[in-house]
């Protein structure tokens, strides 16, 4: 297909320019560009074929960017930028210095605000809708369009109990595709699926359409019509019934939100109508690919490269014993053994599933795993609430969504001592979902908390032992920290062990300076070593394996034999090793050049994992580097 009418638009300008009768049209166009670059350059899918035709209608009704429209989570939000001047350049999305994966204030004024992370967007929607009030605009839009599965995080509820007692110009669009990133989960799930397929609600909905559907084109009577509208759901049961006008919102729905020309209809009548209204939604996921339709979870984001037709993924090279496996999957497999061996130990996750591999346990043994839903602050709590009763739950939370359960970790669980643990999936630089999902700041913002046990794995079998190790304790919560992507074993499926906490390892000896590492990027700094010991500079390297307790110990033994010492790790140097090492050197009085690798004082955009780690300092190459420049300015011999 030519995209004959997609060329033409540049700005929801040139949108407004098409006929109504030329939609259907456009969205086939958009939704053919969509899937042409992700199956070349892989990326969110699913979720943006679903929302292609709310996104023509949206930008075809309001005035976008004077209007705000602000995305939830923002994985869907691709249609949008390709109408908003971003066609030409989507080839570069998510790639390093091209455009972001997700809405982006400094990126395009029709972002109006930036997102990643979910259920932010009916508060956002909320603060712009109150300035608006302020500032004395009362004609202003703002548009919030979020998913049933963003729609159980707790911030979206909260926005939404605050909404309901103002009188803003807020829209939410609720777009309900039945699915999270897996399927999603709770009672208001349930509760949309039921008005979805309630004869009763559309016998009403149809009463609604029809009579917003008559003479309102012109708008004279549009208010009384709302008005009508309104009283009919008012004097109904329903009124007590729906969650939403228990909130004070204006409920309209359930509509198909896949159908361009009703959606527009329907929101220039709802755009006449003042304060919090709330569209509902029933979309498609993967809408227009059938293999996105109908494999939903794999599609969300496909893994690689597919046939634009068939929509078939490009083979992926076989894992088992082939590849050292990934993280996530020796987390999966283990959690199994230890729940086989352990009655009390649990698996919990905040609607990640199949991204955290916890589904092997859920599939495996479904009483013993829980998915809470888009919800870290309530699993987190949750967990500390099993743990009082001598449960042992595991909260496998990625390290950038943790940071939303901060306070329940230290006044939930740290400050009542309790045995959970958190195991940090996705800690450290993630690569490509960019700044609002690297894992920079779990090691940092933990280390800080009494009471935790902070520990990361340079590999498959450290990590087994770790959550063995983690298990049995009772001194309080423990925090394993391991990135995405692969370790390196192949035979990872080695005998559970237990270890000492506060314990590191120094794994190879040299007398010109000392590499400190944690986790995983310890095999950076390894293959640094292998580099250095060709050029005759001999690092030593320790595995500090706990961020804490520090193995103090080791460090007096680092600290009385080196002055020249290099720490690395792949999270945020501020407050994570480097610092404790620091600490660790001014408490005992040490003096010794410590040059600290990892995340530098700023937010790190999208782009390959390893050439971000590369330009940022702290892969091999630039690890030796590191030991090159230190060794050369304190010992003259070598340069
Ligand atoms: C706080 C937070 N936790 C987890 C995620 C990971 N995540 C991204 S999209 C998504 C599912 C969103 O589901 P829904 O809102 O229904 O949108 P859909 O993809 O179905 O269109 C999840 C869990 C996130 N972005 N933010």
């Amino acid at each position: 297909m030519t995209e004959k009418l997609l060329q033409k638009i540049n700005s929801p300008a040139d949108l407004k320019k098409l006929p109504e009768s030329q939609l259907p049209a456009l969205c086939n166009e958009l939704r053919r560009f969509i899937i042409d670059a992700v199956s070349d350059n892989p990326a969110h899918l699913g979720a943006n074929l679903g929302a292609v035709e709310i996104t023509v209608a949206v930008h075809y009704v309001f005035d976008t960017p004077d209007d705000k429209l602000i995305w939830d989570v923002g994985h869907q939000a691709y249609g949008h930028k390709i109408l908003t001047g971003r066609r030409d350049r989507f080839g570069s999305n998510r790639k390093k210095d091209g455009i972001s994966g997700f809405p982006k204030m400094d990126e395009s004024e029709y972002d109006a605000f930036g997102v990643g992370h979910a259920s932010t967007s009916i508060s956002a929607a909320l603060g712009m809708a109150e300035a608006s009030q302020r500032a004395g605009n009362t004609t202003r839009h703002h548009i919030a369009v979020i998913g049933d599965g963003a729609m159980t995080g707790g911030m979206a509820l909260e926005a939404m109990n605050n909404a309901g007692i103002n009188h803003p110009n807020l829209l939410v669009i609720l777009n309900d595709n039945g699915i999270a990133i897996d399927k999603n989960v709770g009672a208001i799930k349930d509760y949309l699926a039921g008005i979805a397929t309630s004869p009763f609600y559309n016998r009403l909905k149809d009463k609604v359409w029809l009579m917003l559907g008559g003479g309102t084109k012109y708008g004279h009577n549009t208010r009384a019509i709302v008005k009508q509208v309104g009283n009919a759901v008012k004097g109904s049961i329903l009124r007590r019934s729906n969650l939403f006008e228990a909130f004070n919102f204006r409920y309209f729905g359930p509509v198909d939100g896949n159908d361009v020309e009703r959606l527009v209809k329907l929101l220039r009548d709802i755009k006449n109508i003042q304060g919090p209204k709330l569209l509902h939604i029933v979309t498609t996921k993967g809408k227009g690919l059938e293999l996105a339709e109908r494999e939903p979870v794999i599609y969300h984001a496909p893994p690689g490269k597919f046939d634009r037709l068939t929509g078939k993924l490009v083979s992926k090279s076989p894992c088992d014993g082939v590849q050292p496996p990934k993280y996530q999957v020796v987390f999966g497999r283990t959690m199994i053994e230890l729940a086989e061996q352990n009655p009390k130990v649990l698996g919990i996750t905040a609607a990640m599933p199949s991204g955290s591999s916890l589904d092997m346990l859920m599939n495996k043994m479904p009483d013993r795993a829980f998915d809470v839903g888009i919800a870290e602050q309530h699993a987190v709590t949750f967990a500390a609430g099993l743990a009082t009763q001598g449960f042992v739950p595991f909260c496998v939370i990625y390290s950038t969504f943790l940071q939303r359960a901060y306070d329940q970790i230290i006044h939930d669980v740290a400050l009542q001592k309790l045995n959970v643990v958190f195991c940090i999936d996705r800690a450290g630089v993630v690569g490509e979902d960019g700044a609002t999902h690297q894992g920079a700041f779990d090691l940092a913002s933990l280390r800080c908390i009494p009471n935790m046990t902070i520990c990361a794995p340079m590999n498959e079998q450290e990590l087994r032992n770790m959550m063995f190790t983690a298990q049995l304790n009772d001194q309080g919560p423990w925090a394993i920290r391991y990135p995405r992507g692969r370790g390196t074993m192949k035979q990872w499926k080695t005998p559970l062990q237990e270890i000492k906490s506060a314990n590191g390892r120094r794994l190879s000896e040299g007398n010109d300076l000392a590499i400190l590492s944690i986790g995983h990027i310890g095999n950076e700094a390894a293959k640094a070593v292998e580099m250095l010991h060709e050029e005759e500079v001999e690092a030593a390297h320790y595995d500090v394996r706990f961020l804490k307790p520090l193995d103090e110990k080791m460090l007096h033994e680092v600290f009385k034999k080196f002055k020249n010492i290099i720490t690395v790790e792949d999270g945020a140097i501020a407050g994570g090793l480097g610092s404790a090492i620091l600490e660790f050197m001014a408490d005992h009085q040490y003096s010794a050049t410590v040059v600290r690798l990892g995340i530098p004082d700023r937010f790190v955009e999208h782009g390959d994992r390893n050439q971000l780690i590369h330009e940022m300092g702290y892969d091999a190459q630039a690890i030796a580097a590191a030991a090159r420049k230190i060794t050369a300015a304190f010992s003259p011999h070598h340069h």
